[in-house]
């Protein structure tokens, strides 16, 4: 096929080279069933889009237009610094219109059903008159631009409501990076007025970490019958959570969902919560039958109610957002310090150093660090 007739979609930069892999393939000119189309629309293949302003950007976004959405998420995921200092600018002009959301998010091992879950969860709150944004971290994604989008069957209901907003994660790059996109995205999404963000995330060490430090509320779904090794290694995630779900309480596995909520519930005891003044709830539901879906909805609700009047939720945005500028000094000194040139020079030879034992690796790094500060300005 000849590169006029493949086109980009609309996330892909316009000066995105070969790392996007990406495209829009016209469709056939005749019928799927190869007879010839009866239609009498051919296909069209839009102009190249024209460049948007900041005021473009800004109002696109205020005024909910999902094209100018998507193309503003764009420009925050772009790592060309002429694209970032835009974004910087719209961002600032919509930051007075941010913060209205309640921040959920969701993790768990993959086949616990977060997608069928969010799902269910997505389409209970649009029935309620919610507007809802659904993210995803996925640090591991690269070409594939995270799981969701392979979710479409999953999330079959929630990619037709106008009401929803599905995003995939960003892709490739360092957890910092996908952090700070989805950080700004969630911004993004909440001065489009979407009142419920989710972000999703697949249960892989490091992640979820990340997504508790941009949320309010963070969800651990669970299964019933998971060998104790594995229990064992979620401790730590567990506390991480201000609920446990334990999903696919249905038909056969009900009765064992409902012994594994009074277990959970009396470890729970012996973990330190994640939100202070607020002990760690342990629920059951079925993505598939929707039992327990309005419940955890009303966990949330009464969380953000007591958090919110206590002063505590408040308290955890903002040291998010110190936390979050901390992060990006030390990613970007770290990134830095190892891409300059004199410490590049160096470093093998000090390595070698450490490893035969003539250098102490305390020198190393204070005379690498010294080269660095030398040769800086
Ligand atoms: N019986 C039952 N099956 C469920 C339930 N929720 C999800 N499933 C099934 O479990 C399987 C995995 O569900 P997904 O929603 O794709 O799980 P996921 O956590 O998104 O998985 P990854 O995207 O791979 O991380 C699917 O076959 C679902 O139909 C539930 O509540 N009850
Ligand atoms: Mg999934």
């Amino acid at each position: 096929m000849s590169n006029e007739t493949i086109q980009r979609p609309e996330w892909v930069p316009a000066e995105a080279g070969a790392e996007f892999t990406t495209q829009v393939m016209p469709g056939v000119t005749g019928g799927h069933d190869g007879l010839t189309s009866t239609s009498a629309t051919p296909s069209v293949i839009s102009p190249r889009r024209r460049q948007l302003s900041v005021t473009d950007y800004v109002e696109g976004v205020l005024n909910n237009d999902r094209m100018i959405l998507g193309r503003a998420i764009t420009l925050i995921e772009s790592n060309a610094p002429a694209h970032m200092e835009t974004a910087q600018a719209v961002l600032k002009e919509l930051l007075p219109h941010t913060g209205k959301s309640i921040r959920v998010g969701i993790t768990g091992v993959p086949g616990v059903g977060k997608s069928t879950f969010i799902e269910a969860l997505g389409c209970h709150l649009i029935e309620q008159g919610h507007r809802l944004a659904v993210l995803a971290v996925d640090p591991t994604s690269t070409l594939t631009r995270g799981s969701i989008l392979g979710d479409k069957t999953r999330m079959e209901r929630l990619t037709r409501e106008t009401q929803a907003f599905i995003r995939p994660s960003p892709s490739g790059g360092t957890l910092g990076g996908v952090t700070r996109k989805s950080r700004e995205t969630i911004l993004l999404c909440e001065a489009a007025g979407f009142d419920v963000i989710l972000v999703e995330t697949v249960g892989v060490g490091q992640s979820e970490t990340t997504v508790r430090s941009m949320v309010d509320f963070f969800l651990l779904l669970m299964l019933t019958g998971a060998g104790d090794e594995l229990q064992g290694i979620k401790k730590g995630i567990m506390e991480l959570a201000d609920a446990l779900l334990i999903n696919k309480a249905d038909g056969d596995n009900l009765t064992r969902a409902k012994v594994a909520r009074g277990e959970y519930t009396r470890a729970v005891h012996y973990l330190a919560p994640a939100t202070q003044g607020w002990r760690t709830q342990v629920h059951t539901c079925s993505a598939v039958t929707g039992d327990g879906i309005a419940k955890i909805w009303s966990v949330i609700e009464e969380f953000r109610q007591k958090m919110t009047a206590s002063g505590t939720l408040e308290a955890r945005r903002h040291a998010q957002a110190i936390e979050w500028v901390y992060a990006m000094i030390e990613e970007h000194l770290r990134t830095s310090f190892y891409h300059h040139p004199a410490v590049v020079a160096a470093l093998p030879a000090m390595k070698e150093a450490v490893i035969n034992g003539s250098l102490p690796a305390t020198l190393a790094a204070t005379e690498l660090l010294a080269k660095f500060e030398r040769e800086r300005f």
